[in-house]
């Protein structure tokens, strides 16, 4: 799996092509301007000689003469083919040997991003094609061995997506990889999500209201206990209100049928610091060694991940944690073809 400690930063989204918010169609018009004029861009993607106009990527990290950086939300069409493979990740676990296109990103900290990739289902070659899709930094000399910010979650040719929150200034790249040698046609979409604006961008799981936090994220508390998905990436987790009088709630939910996570966010409190989440997988029947599929973890704001435990093959989690923002991730690695319904037990309380 490509993910690890990225989840916090660098989560995904399982939400299959189809499942996007609507009205995301944002188009950068100086890359509309370009091709108008009929100047290197979206449609041929080439590496590009630099010779007139800006170029829609370079062909390796760094190589970003005359390229059109990134600064807000924008949607792009980049065909590989007269790029080479001057990259492979490894964070999935299989190298990236796909033709890979280098796009600069500038970002602020406190901005959060949500990059989603999908092959141009319009491309005869996108059947073929296992897309990946990260970010690696121009300071860190563009070494992506961290794997924070990354999303191969899937086999095949589905959608890969995470968001990303920067926490300084600076420049990186998206990188447009293939586990697949080759080339191939790709759709990417890059959001600066804007909390409070009163839109719901892909990538948000509400924007402002009731039952919204004041980061964005949908609550789920006794006058809503069922999950709202999109929840695969940190910034549209559900965040789980677990209520002080009684000190638990549970909430219910369904996995499958896709490559990514549950996501849900809690606060906790230096009160209430020890946290037991608990499964019924699936619902309405006891939690064994039929369950093992299943996996609990929770990621704090570093992107560090606890584990959860087992008890007679039953995942869940129990232990004292610091004060603070956490997101407990539920996952099947190999989710079935249908949706798999689960209830989830979140109790806080002093002390074990
Ligand atoms: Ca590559
Ligand atoms: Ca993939
Ligand atoms: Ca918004
Ligand atoms: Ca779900």
């Amino acid at each position: 799996m490509g993910r690890k400690t990225s989840l916090w930063t660098a989560l995904l989204v399982t939400a299959p092509a189809g499942a996007f918010t609507p009205g995301c169609t944002i188009v950068d018009s100086g890359l509309i301007d370009s091709l108008l004029a009929g100047d290197a861009g979206a449609s041929d993607g080439a590496a590009g000689d630099g010779a007139t106009g800006p170029r829609i990527a370079g062909d390796a990290c760094k190589d970003d003469t005359d390229v059109t950086v990134i600064t807000d939300s924008v949607e792009l069409t980049v065909d590989t083919e007269g790029f080479s493979s001057t990259f492979n990740s490894n964070c999935s676990g299989t190298p990236t040997i796909g033709n890979d296109a280098f796009i600069p990103i500038d970002v602020l900290p406190g901005e959060v991003w949500h990059f989603h990739l999908a092959a141009d289902p319009t491309d005869e070659r996108s059947r073929d094609r296992d897309p990946a899709v990260f970010l690696v930094q121009e300071s860190n000399d563009c070494d992506d061995r961290g794997c924070n910010n990354f999303s191969d979650e899937c086999a095949g040719s589905f959608d890969e997506h995470f968001a990303f929150e920067p926490s300084a200034e600076g420049r990186w790249y998206v990188v447009i990889d293939d586990r697949q040698a080759g080339s191939g046609r790709y759709n990417l979409d890059a959001f600066r999500l804007l909390c409070g604006d009163g839109e719901v961008s892909h990538g948000e799981n509400c924007d402002s209201g009731e039952l919204c936090t004041n980061q964005c994220l949908a609550v789920l508390n006794n006058n809503r206990t069922m999950e709202l998905e999109p929840n695969d990436t940190p910034p549209e987790a559900n965040f789980v209100e677990i209520p002080i009088v009684g000190g638990e709630i549970t909430i219910s939910g369904a996995i499958g049928n896709g490559c990514y996570p549950d996501l849900y966010s809690i606060e906790v409190t230096a009160a209430r610091p020890h946290i037991a989440i608990s499964p019924e997988f699936p619902v309405g029947t006891p939690c064994d060694e039929t369950s093992a599929p299943y996996e609990i973890s929770v990621i704090n704001r570093a992107g560090g991940v606890i584990d959860g435990t087992r008890v007679a093959g039953c995942p869940s989690f129990d232990r004292m944690l610091d004060p603070g923002s956490y997101v407990v991730s539920v996952d099947i690695p190999d989710q079935p073809d249908a949706p798999s319904p689960y209830r989830l037990k979140f109790e806080a309380s002093t002390t074990r």
